[in-house]
């Protein structure tokens, strides 16, 4: 087995967006190119010699080839061992409870989450810090600068590792186990959630289906919710991983997952639908003739939490991304704990975690999660909703309504327009910021606009700062809609419009969330224009 050192140009396009490192498959299949940013990861996080690292992934297209290449890579680096799930495969939230129960020097996750996947649709690679959680910036700009350089990358000339047999075997000096990808992460959920209460529950007749969108969870909820929680075969539907998704997004709303949708908007057989995306972060939560937008699951989540073993002592905080809507801090002012608001991506909450300030965080992109590990997580959220049901004995619809009656409620929607012009899109979101200091005092479509801003944030606990994390425009009743670029996709620009409407009053809270939103939506138009920017006059994806 011999070390090769090979030369590389360095390549300039290597910066990790939100999450990570994402572009198509083609791109990452071409000489040199991952080969460069794992060796960047390596040298920006002070050289592979002695650490140990967990490497799985979602098992897209190209993961199986990418874990071969990593460990060769790792191997010449030094490592002293590297573990991995079976075949290559990990769901983004148990790596990062691997990392944190194994104590390793981090992680590395080949994943473009709810991007689809194949030969010719997109590839992802991202590095977890000791902590389980994504790189913070600070630290995703090392690995850009060493990226961009030209320099070298060691690479072990060898077989392939067998990825499917359990166990542990040698790289030169590096130990590589491969462990089953999901039984430290049931044990994990068991510890968390009342398994008892649940698993009576659908014993007593509680219909629940869960579609895996042919992405990783389809293992882990089949354990759980079949094997475990005694769910009938059958639950988990498009269980079998594949390389493509087998078409589709492997995103978890009701565009993308809309067979599931369908079949629980009806007066059905099934009181609970959920579904993930391709590696297992994120969650969707439907009731029988009920749809949850991510940002009232958070709500909800924190309001009942406590009912679950691993919550029952309280919550210490709450944080959400700025683009989701503030029924969350309702709920945290009943509490009287603290909540925090970051800029979008799961990295922003690391600090908060590990500073013991929140206990639990979400996202408005169906993204749910607690500080058990330091990733949104799917299934976790599965699990605190069946829970909450258990515990409390009603439905998904009445568990919303008696929240809408208590806090009010929070008409939410998010209108992405996909892979428009890159220069159009930055130069609508440029304008607009040129505007700001003069829009308040505007008036449009019966609203009056009263505060507006680029949102920048300040991290309470180590004092770093990111800037331009999207504009906000807020109207003197309440509402408000935000702007921001997408930084996980990979062709031109996504432009996504945040749109929130507070309603107290229960008697105008069973609009069409649509319709209850068209002023604010009409009012986003006429300020920041996108159909002129853009020539797009309708979105791409509502949720
Ligand atoms: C999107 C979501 C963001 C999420 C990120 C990663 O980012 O808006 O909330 O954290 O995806 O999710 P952006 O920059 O495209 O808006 V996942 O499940 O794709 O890792
Ligand atoms: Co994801």
């Amino acid at each position: 087995m011999q070390i090769k050192t090979h030369q590389t140009p360095g390549f300039a396009d290597q910066k990790p967006g939100t999450s990570g490192l994402r572009k198509k498959t083609r791109v990452f299949m071409e000489p040199l190119y991952l080969e460069t940013f794992v060796q960047a990861i390596f040298d920006a996080t002070g050289g592979a010699a002695g650490q140990t690292y967990v490497v799985g992934g979602d098992g897209r297209y190209f993961n199986d080839r990418a874990v071969q290449v990593i460990l060769r890579m790792a191997a010449a680096n030094g490592a002293k061992r590297v573990i991995v799930g079976q075949n290559g495969i990990l769901s983004t939230p148990a790596a990062s409870h691997l990392i944190r129960k194994r104590g390793t020097d981090g992680g590395i996750i080949l994943s473009a989450s709810h991007n689809p996947g194949g030969i010719d649709e997109d590839f992802g690679i991202k590095f977890n810090m000791p902590n389980g959680g994504p790189a913070p910036e600070s630290v995703t700009e090392k690995i850009f600068a060493a990226a961009k350089s030209p320099g070298e990358f060691k690479i072990m000339e060898t077989q392939d590792v067998d990825l499917a047999a359990i166990g542990e075997t040698h790289l030169g000096d590096t130990v590589v186990e491969i462990v089953d990808p999901v039984t430290d992460y049931a044990a994990l959920m068991e510890t968390l959630f009342d398994f008892p209460a649940i698993r009576s529950m659908i014993e007593g007749g509680f219909r629940l289906r869960f579609d895996a969108m042919h992405a990783v969870t389809g293992p882990y909820a089949t354990e759980i919710l079949e094997n475990r929680l005694g769910a009938r075969a059958g639950t988990v539907v498009n269980g079998t991983p594949l390389p493509d998704f087998g078409g589709g997004h492997p995103d978890p709303n009701p565009t993308w997952a809309r067979t599931l949708m369908n079949e629980m908007m009806g007066e059905g057989p099934k009181q609970f639908g959920a579904a993930s995306d391709g590696d297992g972060d994120r969650n969707m939560i439907l009731g029988r003739g009920v749809y949850v937008s991510p940002s009232d699951s958070l709500a909800v989540i924190c309001e009942h939490a406590t009912v679950a073993p691993g919550y029952a002592r309280g919550l210490k905080g709450v944080a959400r991304s700025m683009p989701t809507s503030a029924a969350a801090d309702r709920v945290a002012e009943a509490l009287g704990i603290g909540s925090y608001e970051t800029p979008t991506g799961w990295k922003f909450f690391g600090n908060l975690l590990d500073g013991g300030r929140a206990t639990i965080c979400g996202e408005e992109s169906f993204g749910t999660g607690s500080d058990h590990v330091r990733e949104k997580d799917g299934l976790w959220a599965v699990l605190m909703w069946l829970n909450i049901l258990a515990a409390t004995g009603k439905s998904v619809k009445e568990l919303l309504a008696d929240h809408w009656a208590r806090f009010g409620r929070t008409y939410y929607s998010r209108h992405d327009f996909e892979a428009v012009d890159k220069a159009r899109a930055e130069a609508m979101v440029d304008d607009l910021r040129a505007r700001l200091s003069s829009l308040p005092g505007t008036g449009t479509q019966g609203l009056t606009v009263s505060e507006a801003d680029d949102f920048a944030y300040t991290d309470p606990v180590d004092g770093s700062t990111s800037a331009k994390q999207g504009i906000r425009v807020l109207f003197a009743d309440g509402s408000r809609f935000v702007i921001r670029l997408s930084g996980t996709g990979t062709e031109g620009a996504t432009i996504r419009l945040y749109l929130e409407r507070y309603e107290p009053d229960p008697a105008k809270q069973g609009m069409d969330v649509q319709e209850a939103l068209a002023p604010v939506i009409a009012a986003a138009e006429d300020l920041a224009g996108i159909a002129k920017a853009t020539g797009r006059t309708e979105p791409d994806v509502i949720t």
